[in-house]
């Protein structure tokens, strides 16, 4: 194998060695939620055969319940968090309550904001989907953690990113020390370095929205996206629009390519419809450590101290400029 050949693991070594007061726990989370990825990397690469093996709800030959794929995937994650001794305890996509560790199990001082299979409206389909990370130090007395530990800001996150399933499976992450890719080789069952210091273009290239809802929006937002089809910024005219309806495959193009991807409040979701612990602010994270930036229309994504683990949030997230002039348009609504 080539010198330059740098594996997940090892790139997870060297970042250790910058910080001689490091124990490797860290390391070992970020390692252990990698190897989960891919184990759901190969569910979601069979999830076609769930016809023929049967489906969610029903009973497979072996006997067993054949789960949903969403479900499965939180399942994996949580299986493998429990064994680690290094996680108090999660919020994810799939359970309305904080997730304790059980108590036969030793806890440690992270919690995990997850959504373990992200774009699931997608899965059988056949098209990109992906899994969302943010982990975050404990800050509550108890020792099993709770609640308070994973409704902290943006800004407190230690690491963050995830794990796209697309025509190949690439892991993405920052812990603020820049952006990371690692591609899945799938014949020796090790991410490999692919995309070293990621940084998002300036200018975006795409906007990404559900044009479908285009009635509810604000006199301010309409008048960005018409903006975006015309503006000549880049010497170009205007931005092309991309919108697979799958946040990690939107993001994940837009952070190579340049792109805002817009998730905005309507009428008929004064909130937007994005989770902010588990989808805004750890791809938040990524964006901001790519050069980028993400806001809720007013504030920055980032800031926000969360009230409620599955809380809702507009998403305006990509090209710094794209997202400065959004917000400037926005602006024009409250006055
Ligand atoms: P999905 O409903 O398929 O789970 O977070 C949910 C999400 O997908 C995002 O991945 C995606 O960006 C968005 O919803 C798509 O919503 P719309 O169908 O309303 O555009």
């Amino acid at each position: 194998m080539q010198d330059n050949v740098m594996t997940l693991d090892r790139h997870f070594l060297d970042q250790q060695r910058k910080y001689p007061q490091a124990r490797g726990a860290f390391t070992k989370l970020l390692s252990e939620i990698a190897f989960a990825s891919k184990v759901i990397s190969r569910e979601v690469n069979r999830a076609g055969l769930g016809d023929i093996l049967g489906r969610a709800g029903y009973v497979n030959i072996q006997g067993e319940h054949v789960q949903k794929l969403d479900l499965k995937a939180h399942d994996m994650m949580v299986r493998i968090l429990n064994h680690l001794g290094l996680v108090c305890g999660l919020v994810s996509e799939e359970k309305e309550e904080f997730v304790t560790i059980p108590d036969r199990y030793p806890v440690g001082n992270y919690v995990v904001n997850m959504d373990p299979l992200d774009g699931s409206s997608n899965i059988d389909v056949n098209v990109s989907i992906g899994t969302i990370f943010s982990i975050h130090r404990k800050i509550s007395d108890n020792p099993r953690g709770c609640a308070q530990d994973s409704l902290q800001a943006g800004f407190k996150q230690v690491a963050a990113g995830y794990t796209l399933y697309g025509s190949s499976t690439m892991l993405v992450y920052t812990s603020g020390q820049g952006v990371y890719g690692f591609t899945l080789d799938q014949a020796l069952g090790e991410f490999l370095l692919s995309h070293k210091n990621i940084t998002i273009p300036e200018n975006a290239k795409y906007y990404s929205v559900n044009e479908a809802y285009s009635t509810r929006w604000t006199p301010g937002l309409k008048k960005y996206i018409e903006y975006a089809k015309t503006s000549k910024s880049d010497g170009g005219c205007g931005m092309s629009h991309r919108y697979i309806g799958s946040l990690v495959a939107d993001f994940h193009r837009n952070l190579l390519k340049g792109g805002i991807f817009l998730y905005p409040a309507d009428t008929s979701s004064p909130n937007g419809k994005l989770r902010l612990l588990y989808e805004a602010a750890p791809l938040a994270f990524v964006a901001e450590q790519a050069g980028g930036k993400a806001s809720n229309g007013k504030e920055n994504i980032m800031d926000i101290i969360p009230s409620d683990i599955h809380q809702r949030t507009p998403l305006f997230l990509g090209s710094a400029r794209d997202v400065d002039q959004v917000v400037k348009y926005m602006a024009e609504d409250n006055q």
